[in-house]
């Protein structure tokens, strides 16, 4: 055989009969029934029938019939139109070659209809990714990066990237994972926040980091992680934090666009809805008010618990909102880089049926502001001296956005559990595989 592969399940249909063909991919099943058998062959894209006489090809048959399921093998043979079958044909197989026998039993099944626990799936996540539904999500997940991605160059956003073993702190002191940096202690970044801030002194006015957060939360919930990806902005020349908020609500918009009609969804029987903007935005005041109707007693200042972002999801379901902006937080309640407002913040946070996908703000420019709020926020401004010396020599008025993919997909899909939207998660207890 010249090649293993000449085309995928999808690529085929019953127009393609009598066409000499080359398939390959994972057996999933194997139906034997004495004179004739049935192996569904998988790959990437779909799955295909492969039938084989006994009569006509004696050692294909047996060939076939005894594989072990999830073994890998190539078929060269004739692709013949059958409406009987799934996807209207089947491949009568001229010469199979065994690419790698897969061993029995398995240690999860990939197409029975059991629940597989959490754990059973993530400990043997290779093969949790060969079941349909699993893959779809990264199929979207990919789809989701690329239009980001997309939409942020034509908007003139360029792609960097920044160091991920940094010195200091940048989302405050506590949850860092220390590491050992030679003869120093230094730390895994949380974000790319300082750096992204300091690009805004070069004249790269407008960039996007695609990049790990690492955060030691040492609480196991099922919207955190802590290992975890994002999307990071940053503008440089906005008068507010709504010119950030513009370019937020027209990404997300941009990212439904690109995937609501893809096939994947209808494997994970989601719809999305692509949102109309401007997006709906709550003062955080005006947040406390809803929940108070709810039954929830929040004191002003503190920070919305997921029964409470999950409460005003619901909200603003009720009104066929899914996405949603909660706008004029008090300032104690965010980092120091923030924008002061009086004793509020020009912040805000994006919220997706009742999960909080996105934060950002406006943030202080001004070197004499930006030290007293490091202090005020009990951090030493040392700590920051590389950070603070960038505002020293022209700074221009920024502000910016993190948005974490996994939350993002986890919103958007209906996945209750956000472990399902990275390939190997990290959380309180998981450092494996
Ligand atoms: P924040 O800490 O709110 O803001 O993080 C931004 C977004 O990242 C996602 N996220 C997480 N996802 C999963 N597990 C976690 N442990 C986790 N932590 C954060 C969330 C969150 O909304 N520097 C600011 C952003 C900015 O102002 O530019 C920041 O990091 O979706």
């Amino acid at each position: 055989m010249k090649s293993y592969r000449t085309h995928y399940s999808k690529e085929l249909s019953g127009n393609d009969n009598g066409k000499k063909v080359i398939v390959a991919g994972w057996v999933e099943d194997i139906r034997n029934l004495g004179s004739i058998a049935f192996i569904i062959l998988r790959d990437r894209r779909g799955t295909l029938q492969i039938t084989t006489f006994k009569k006509q090809h004696k050692e294909i048959f047996g060939k076939l019939v005894s594989l072990n399921r999830e073994s890998v093998i190539s078929v060269r043979g004739i692709c013949k139109a059958n409406e009987k079958v799934r996807n209207g044909y089947e491949i009568i197989p001229e010469k199979v070659e065994i690419l790698s026998l897969a061993d029995a039993p398995l240690p999860m099944g990939v197409v029975d209809k059991v629940n597989v626990e959490m754990n059973t799936r993530l400990d043997n996540r290779f093969i949790d990714l060969r079941r349909e539904e699993v893959r779809a999500i990264f199929l979207i997940r990919d789809s989701l990066i690329n239009s980001a991605r997309e939409f942020l160059r034509k908007n003139g956003f360029i792609e960097v990237h920044t160091p991920k073993i940094i010195a200091s702190a940048s989302e405050g002191g506590t949850n860092l994972f220390r590491v050992k940096y030679f003869e120093k202690d230094a730390y895994l970044a949380q974000s790319p926040q300082l750096y992204k801030q300091m690009l805004m002194a070069t004249g790269l006015d407008r960039v996007y980091e695609i990049g790990w957060y690492f955060r030691a939360e040492e609480h196991n919930t099922r919207r955190h992680l802590n290992e975890s990806t994002a999307i990071d902005i940053e503008m440089a020349f906005i008068k507010n934090e709504e010119d950030v908020m513009k370019i937020l609500e027209r990404l997300v918009q941009h990212i439904c666009k690109r995937i609501y009609r893809m096939e994947e969804l209808s494997i994970l029987n989601v719809d999305i809805r692509v949102p109309s903007l401007p997006l709906p935005r709550l003062k955080y005041e005006d947040v406390l008010d809803i929940l108070k109707e709810k039954g929830f007693e929040l004191q002003w200042g503190e920070d919305l618990g997921s029964e409470e972002e999950r409460a005003i999801g619901e909200v603003m379901r009720e009104e066929g909102k899914d996405f949603y902006f909660i706008t004029k937080y008090p300032l104690d309640a965010k980092p120091f880089y923030t924008m002061p407002d009086g004793s509020l913040s020009r912040s805000f946070d994006l919220g997706c049926k009742g999960i909080e996908i996105a934060s950002g703000s406006q943030r202080i420019h001004d070197y004499e502001l930006l030290r007293e709020r490091i202090e005020k926020n009990g951090l030493k401004p040392e700590d920051f001296q590389d950070y603070l010396k960038a505002f020293k020599y022209g700074m221009p008025p920024h502000g910016g956005f993190g948005m974490g993919i996994e939350r993002l997909l986890m919103a958007l899909l209906d996945i209750k559990n956000v472990r399902e939207c990275i390939l190997f998660p990290r959380d309180r207890t998981r450092l494996r595989p």
